[in-house]
């Protein structure tokens, strides 16, 4: 399904799902589309998916035992390096499953933090994602990875390393208060740093990882930051002025969002949330190319009331249009029911006009089609928060950007 880079040896992997009151097969198939764009990011190939219907998850093995010898021949005969579960697991079920299957075992948690590890550039980042690697852990020291000494390296094995997880919870402790210290620390210079930029509005871009942020930062700010097909291409906030007509303000590009952020990484990411708690203004970015959209939607919606912002005026950017692809119905065919997966662009622009009013705006960042429009949205919206703060000099600033 995924171009692979031929150059790249991939590390062989399975992916695991199960259905249940929560989770539809159709659903369960969606999340491990995610997982497997996530594992693919991370540097693995997907051979297989098992998915099992289970009611109430196996307290050893979260999936039932048949099922766990099924994946076990899969893995034995094909050369899997590690085998990764969509759902969470107690750190008694991955060590069991890891005893029986004799390969490494990550869940979607563990799968996002590599990820991040993967990719933190600055000494910041690093720390962030180290502090979160490290509370995934803790509960899971029980000597986790300890006979899989031959095959260290690849998926779920940067990072915090196993000298640590052997020898002692308190080492792991004192290092997570040593790293919170830290982090405390920049927290207060980075504070500082925001509160130094004066009284220019600031615009925060959230919104589901890949959905096209940073290819949008760097359009209207002339900048350039790095965009790329992957999960958590971004994981440092750029902050950009970017000036309009000729009406300032600030810009700043962050780490997407995901269903099941680990908490931890929510936790650890708090300064970098920052940027976007003190925003007077976001832009929700939706990739509406992708077949989920809508579930994306919740989910930022869902993480920005976790983080306290729930109720800040946000402009939603409707991306990737050219992309879009309708599903049609033939007109033979009687049987499928019409749903918003039928549904044209101009269906969309109706329907999220009728609920955001002119707050909704459908884009394509890539080939810059309907920018002017954007431009024009973005300008009314700073420009009345600029106007509410500074009263007496809104004569700078035309009503209308086309008046410049
Ligand atoms: N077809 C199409 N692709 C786009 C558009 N905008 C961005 N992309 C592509 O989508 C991919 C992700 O873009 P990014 O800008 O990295 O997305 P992001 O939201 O910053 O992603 P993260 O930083 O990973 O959260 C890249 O391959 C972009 O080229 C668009 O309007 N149309
Ligand atoms: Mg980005």
């Amino acid at each position: 399904m995924l171009e692979k880079n031929q150059n790249i040896e991939h590390e062989k992997t399975v992916l695991v799902g199960v259905i249940n009151q929560q989770q539809n097969e159709k659903k369960v198939q969606e999340y491990l589309d995610e997982l497997e764009f996530l594992t693919y990011t991370a540097g693995g190939s997907v051979e297989k998916r098992f998915i099992q219907k289970v009611d109430t998850p196996n307290p050893k093995t979260y999936i039932g035992s048949g099922k766990i010898k099924e994946v076990e021949a899969f893995v034995s005969e094909n050369d899997i390096g590690s085998v990764i579960f969509d759902d969470e697991l107690s750190a008694v079920q991955q060590r069991n499953i890891e005893k029986i299957l004799r390969c490494k075992i990550l869940d979607r948690t563990g799968l996002i933090l590599d990820i991040f590890a993967q990719r933190a550039q600055t000494s910041y980042a690093r720390t962030q994602v180290e502090l979160a690697q490290y509370e995934y852990l803790l509960p899971r020291l029980t000597g986790l990875w300890t006979h899989l000494e031959r095959q260290r390296g690849g998926i779920g094995m940067r990072g915090p390393g196993e000298t640590e997880i052997e020898t002692d919870r308190r080492i792991v402790r004192d290092r997570i208060s040593l790293l919170k210290k830290k982090l405390t620390k920049i927290d207060r210079q980075m504070g500082t740093q925001r509160g130094n930029r004066g009284a220019l509005v600031r615009v925060a871009l959230v919104g589901y990882t890949n959905v096209g942020k940073s290819t949008l930062m760097n359009v209207i700010s002339k900048s350039d930051v790095f965009a790329e097909n992957k999960l958590f291409a971004t994981l440092d906030t750029t902050v950009r002025k970017v000036v309009l007509g000729n009406l300032p303000f600030l810009l700043s590009d962050t780490v997407g969002f995901i269903r099941k952020l680990p908490t931890q990484l929510v936790e650890s990411f708090k300064s970098t949330l920052d940027e976007v708690r003190e925003a007077d203004l976001l832009l929700h970015v939706v990739d509406i190319s992708h077949p989920n959209f809508e579930d994306h939607i919740d989910s930022v919606n869902s993480i920005l009331s976790d983080i306290g912002v729930s109720e800040k005026e946000t402009l939603i950017i409707f991306n990737k249009i050219d992309q879009y692809q309708v599903e049609t119905i033939d007109e033979d065919d009687l049987m499928t029911e019409r749903t918003s997966k039928h549904y044209s662009i101009d269906e969309w622009k109706h329907t999220w006009m009728q609920k955001m009013g002119k707050n909704a705006i459908f884009i394509s960042a890539l080939n810059k089609e309907n920018l002017d429009e954007f431009r024009r949205l973005v300008y009314d919206a700073v420009r009345n928060i600029h106007v509410s703060r500074f009263p007496y000099n809104n004569f700078l600033y035309p009503e209308n950007l086309d008046e410049y």
